[in-house]
């Protein structure tokens, strides 16, 4: 659905069907397109004037085994990093936002409220809810310094935006620190004049204040280099709805009543033990995701205090549900999945899309397949119209079995000053960026 930083509606409304064996498997098609991508702005001579000067995977070096892995350039010496803010254009001003006041998060909110990531066709656009960014941006450990605005000097109005958190990502056996930056926003009307890389040498600088040199970063654009291209699903749990705003189409010789049946979920979850996690399976929950997240390439390396922030339920923000074994009481299994509505642009009877997007789901003895259809089932009971997820980890193995049905658009994750020898499935992906 409405992405660029995700994908944008679905093309049917009836799951695909199952490619037959010979076909190429999705991540072939995935590299393929993207290696389509990679050729043609090459052969177009299209240039990244600024991407080009970034520590960062270069176009020209895909497929050059030889390059190791690992930091691109190493730490410079505190004392060298650059001491002072990076020149705006005259009537510019940096200001770090402070989260916590209710004016700075009204006008944050605002901003990328009516600036923020739309489709490709333009019918929606991220809503992230005011809690939700207070959430993303207040982490165990966060630097305020990393949340960065620019407003207009003579009437303060906030123009541009951009934030980074800290995170631990491992790669393979290393445990890295890092920067996710996320919420990179520039006014529609300021627009292609190169503030964008102004404002990531701004977070890339206060992020190397804090001795920290590596980032990691999703877009729904291709920029040197991604490390994986990933695609979201939507399973639609109210397609009527869907429907009426265009966010879905009707399958060939489907009509409404049987679309509706079609995703018709039972009316309360079917798991012995399913229940809403607290704050006393934060020891449990932390065990079983460390132990599931192992099995990746790269993933966050989550400890207590960061399950607790990430995956404790917050309204309106962050579900997470567990199993709770009826005889044992062991936690067995876990899912969980954010808030992240959209503004329908343009629609006389909806103003607003209430979109579930997977997070972390971790299955050791119910079926993954059955514990994400008892996720669907809370979603549908409170009353989110779609929900998302991407085919990392080992989503793909419940995505056409739950009708979920590919979105148009693709998810690039990128690390900077970080090389990986060759881009990663999908599947070899632990980690969800919000
Ligand atoms: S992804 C969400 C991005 N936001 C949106 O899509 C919202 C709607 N769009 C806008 O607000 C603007 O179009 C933005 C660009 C702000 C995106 N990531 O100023 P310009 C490059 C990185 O003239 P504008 C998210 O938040 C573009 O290729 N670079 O363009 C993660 C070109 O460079 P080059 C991007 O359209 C952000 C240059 O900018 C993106 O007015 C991660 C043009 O600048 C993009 N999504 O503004 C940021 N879009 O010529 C990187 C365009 O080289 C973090 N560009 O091709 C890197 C790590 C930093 C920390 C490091 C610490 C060690």
């Amino acid at each position: 659905m409405v992405d660029s930083n995700a994908s944008s509606a679905t093309t049917e409304d009836t799951p695909n069907p199952k490619p037959d064996g010979n076909a190429p498997s999705e991540s072939d098609l995935m590299s393929d397109s993207l290696a389509r991508k990679v050729q043609e702005s090459l052969s177009l001579g299209k240039k990244h004037k600024f991407w080009e000067t970034q520590p960062v995977g270069q176009f020209k070096d895909l497929g050059d085994n030889s390059l190791p892995e690992g930091p691109i350039e190493d730490p410079t010496p505190l004392s060298e990093v650059k001491q002072e803010p990076y020149k705006l254009p005259n009537l510019y001003e940096w200001i770090t936002c402070d989260m916590d006041s209710e004016e700075m998060c009204a006008e944050v909110y605002n901003l990328l409220t009516n600036n923020y990531v739309e489709d490709d066709e333009n019918m929606f656009r991220f809503n992230y809810s005011k809690e939700f960014l207070r959430w993303a941006l207040h982490p165990p450990g966060y630097f305020r310094s990393w949340h960065i605005g620019v407003r207009v000097i003579s009437s303060k109005k906030l123009v541009a935006f951009i934030t980074g958190v800290p995170s631990r990502i491992r790669v393979r056996n290393d445990v890295v620190t890092m920067a996710e930056i996320n919420f990179l926003c520039v006014h529609k009307k300021l627009r292609s004049k190169r503030l964008a890389p102004v404002m990531i040498k701004e977070v890339t600088r206060r992020v190397h204040l804090e001795n920290i040199w590596q980032a990691a970063y999703t877009a729904g654009v291709v920029l040197p280099t991604p490390m994986s291209s990933c695609q979201y699903w939507h399973r639609s749990l109210n397609p009527k709805k869907l429907i009426d705003v265009g966010f879905s189409r009707l399958g060939a010789r489907m009509t409404m009543s049987r679309t509706i049946k079609l995703y018709k979920l039972p009316e309360s979850t079917v798991t012995p033990g399913f229940r809403k996690m607290e704050l006393h399976d934060v020891p449990a929950v932390t065990r079983l995701l460390r132990d599931y997240l192992s099995k990746f390439i790269v993933a966050p390396d989550l400890d207590e205090n960061d399950v607790e922030h990430w995956l404790l339920p917050k309204e309106n923000v962050v579900n997470s549900y567990l199993v709770e074994s009826p005889e044992t009481h062991d936690i067995t299994d876990f899912c969980s999945f954010y808030t992240l509505p959209s503004t329908i642009l343009g629609n006389q009877n909806y103003s607003t899309l209430k979109a579930a997007y997977s997070y972390y789901n971790v299955s050791t003895k119910t079926p993954l397949l059955q514990l994400m259809n008892d996720a669907l089932i809370v979603a549908r009971q409170n009353d989110y119209d779609v929900f998302n997820a991407l085919d990392v980890m080992l989503n793909e193995s419940f995505l056409k079995e739950l009708k979920f049905g590919p979105g148009d658009g693709k998810l690039h994750y990128y690390l900077y000053n970080y090389r990986l020898r060759n881009p990663l499935r999908p599947s070899e992906l632990g980690l969800v960026l919000l």
